[in-house]
């Protein structure tokens, strides 16, 4: 690294001191905290952006959101080339960096870590990171922050692609570095035309209109909200009505979206009696997670939820659906053996684990957090993956799918419009709607409506798929979450010593018990989640455990 190098970095970095006593840690999506004091971190995210593009010589990305977390939260997550996100490998490198007590520190740690990775400094090579960010009011002047930092490695560009949904700019990623189109007016086409291809394949005598196609949405009062309203008018066949879009007065994440929905399952605020048995759905506050629910009575304050299980059950089961036809009657020796597996966390209900594992899928658990489930899933051909949050997608690999453009060609000049031909154009269709880069609400959202159409399907047919076991979750504030360490996917604790026994103490009481705690990486307490056969079991067992975290880590 030249002296000029050395002087920018240095003088620049002086304007983003770390707060006074400040511990960042980049966590289960990125750094997240107050958004008053986040400013030196996202600065040294936006250089870390920039030395992660120099050395892969690809283009990166940077947003800014602090998803579901209340407004006054802000985050700073990094896209790695592939649109997914940022790799494993260089996370100690990210925490290192937002932790160095000054300027001087953190010039040391860039040199070292660049030496170490190979990464030439010499203001020769070309760097580009694309920028986004969520609606949260602090996003400005932490977006100015990034640039700041992107700017400091000479030979960087900082491309500001505006307020985005976070799936957007990993798509942009991806694109981009695929030489394919990538600006938003792209991405809707893209969502828009291949959903339209999907409902062209609906059969003539399961088309629905009127209110079976009419689906209302909250935003969670989010970027969400105002960018849904953009796509559902590029929509045919599909009626959305969007609600909490943040231009009304409501606050981002509050009484609204999709956390708040799964994990307190009632009606979220501007819904109510007059949408009884509608298919109503809830985006989350950057719009890569998607649940649905139904408001059953007027009697009651609670949904029906179909969370992030049974939307990769639905997948799950027209994947499998389309794959069987498309294999019909085909030599074995000839087909294209795919590997189709699906990808859960603890967190999903054992119902839905069962669903899966009758429907004959092979099912995967991971820790939380997509980064592993995203991994893990593009071992198969197509690998589906969800929390049960509603954050998730499908993965298709390259080969299957140039395996199955072939096979479609082929279908196409010896049979063309039959059941097989038909159901290798909505594989093709469905890889071309699920955003690959990461999970996205929008296309989820679309894919899911596409399949209930169809099947023909309502949302209540859906919902029968199974029957979720009660569960409830609750968080401890605890001194020090880092106490807790687990194994096997987070189902055990194994410190503090003890503590899994008191647990399993508990959990025998109930039928179809089950409970596990872990360390959130997004907010300081230890989480609890607890089933059981009913819900008096599942809140009683989850208090329990509460208690026991409490007693241990007090
Ligand atoms: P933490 O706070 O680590 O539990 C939460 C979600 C994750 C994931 C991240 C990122 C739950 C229980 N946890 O992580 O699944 O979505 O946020 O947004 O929903
Ligand atoms: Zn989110």
């Amino acid at each position: 690294m030249d002296e000029d190098q050395k002087s920018i970095l240095l003088k620049a970095s002086a304007r983003f001191p770390i707060p006074p006593g400040a511990k960042f840690s980049y966590g289960t999506a990125g750094f997240r905290a107050d958004a008053l004091v986040l400013e030196s971190t996202v600065y040294r995210a936006g250089i870390l952006a920039a030395l992660r593009s120099l050395q892969t010589r690809s283009v990166t990305g940077l947003v800014i959101t602090a998803s579901h977390n209340k407004i006054s939260d802000n985050g700073v997550k990094i896209a790695d080339p592939s649109g997914g996100m940022l790799t494993q490998a260089w996370e100690p490198f990210a925490d290192a960096l937002a932790n160095a007590a000054d300027s001087n520190h953190l010039l040391q740690l860039i040199i070292e870590f660049a030496k170490k990775e190979g990464i030439l400094i010499d203001g020769h090579c070309r760097a580009e990171v694309l920028l986004g960010r969520d609606t949260r009011p602090s996003g400005e002047s932490l977006l100015e922050a990034a640039k700041q930092g992107i700017n400091s490695i000479v030979g960087s560009a900082a491309v500001d692609m505006g307020i985005l949904t976070t799936p957007q700019l990993h798509w942009m990623v991806r694109a981009r570095n695929k030489g394919l189109k990538a600006s938003e007016r792209d991405y809707f086409v893209q969502l828009s035309s291949s959903f339209r291809w999907l409902m062209n394949l609906v059969p003539g005598e399961r088309k629905v209109t009127g209110t079976d196609n009419k689906l209302v949405v909250d935003g969670a009062n989010g970027v969400g909200g105002e960018k849904l309203e953009c796509l559902m008018n590029r929509l045919d066949g599909l009626v959305i009505e969007v609600r909490n879009t943040g231009k009304g007065g409501g606050i981002l994440n509050e009484g609204v979206g999709a956390d708040y929905v799964q994990k307190e399952k009632v009606v979220p605020q501007e819904f109510g009696s007059n949408d009884i048995g509608m298919r109503c759905a809830s985006l989350d506050g950057d719009a890569d997670r998607l649940v649905y629910f139904i408001v059953p009575s007027v009697s009651s304050h609670n949904i029906v939820l179909v969370d992030g299980d049974k939307i990769l059950s639905l997948f799950a089961l027209f994947i499998k659906e389309q794959l069987g036809i498309l294999y019909k009657g085909v030599d074995e020796n000839n087909a294209y053996k795919a590997r189709l597996g699906v990808v859960q966390t603890a967190y999903a209900n054992g119902a839905s684990t069962d669903f899966l594992k009758e429907l004959g899928l092979e099912v995967v658990l991971t820790p939380t957090g997509v980064k592993f489930l995203h991994e893990k899933a593009a071992e198969c051909d197509i690998g589906i993956y969800f929390e049960a949050n509603g954050h998730g997608t499908i993965l298709f690999s390259d080969s299957f799918l140039s395996w199955l453009e072939k096979r479609h060609n082929e279908l196409s000049s010896m049979s063309e419009g039959s059941e097989q031909q038909k159901a290798a154009m909505r594989l093709l269709a469905a890889s071309k709607l699920v955003n690959q880069a990461v999970g996205d609400a929008f296309s989820g959202l679309l894919l899911a409506e596409a399949i209930l159409q169809n099947l023909s399907w309502s949302i209540n047919r859906w919902n029968e798929l199974y029957q979720d076991l009660p569960s409830r979750q609750l968080k401890v504030k605890v001194m020090d979450r880092t106490a807790v360490v687990t194994a096997n996917a987070e189902t055990v604790v194994v410190k503090p010593s003890g503590i899994q026994e008191a647990i399993n103490a508990e959990t025998v009481k109930y039928p179809r018990g089950r409970s596990f705690i872990r360390p959130s990486g997004t907010e300081d307490v230890i989480r609890v989640y607890a089933e059981a056969s009913t819900q008096e079991g599942a809140d009683s067992l989850a208090h329990s455990v509460a208690k026991l975290v409490e007693q241990f880590l007090g």
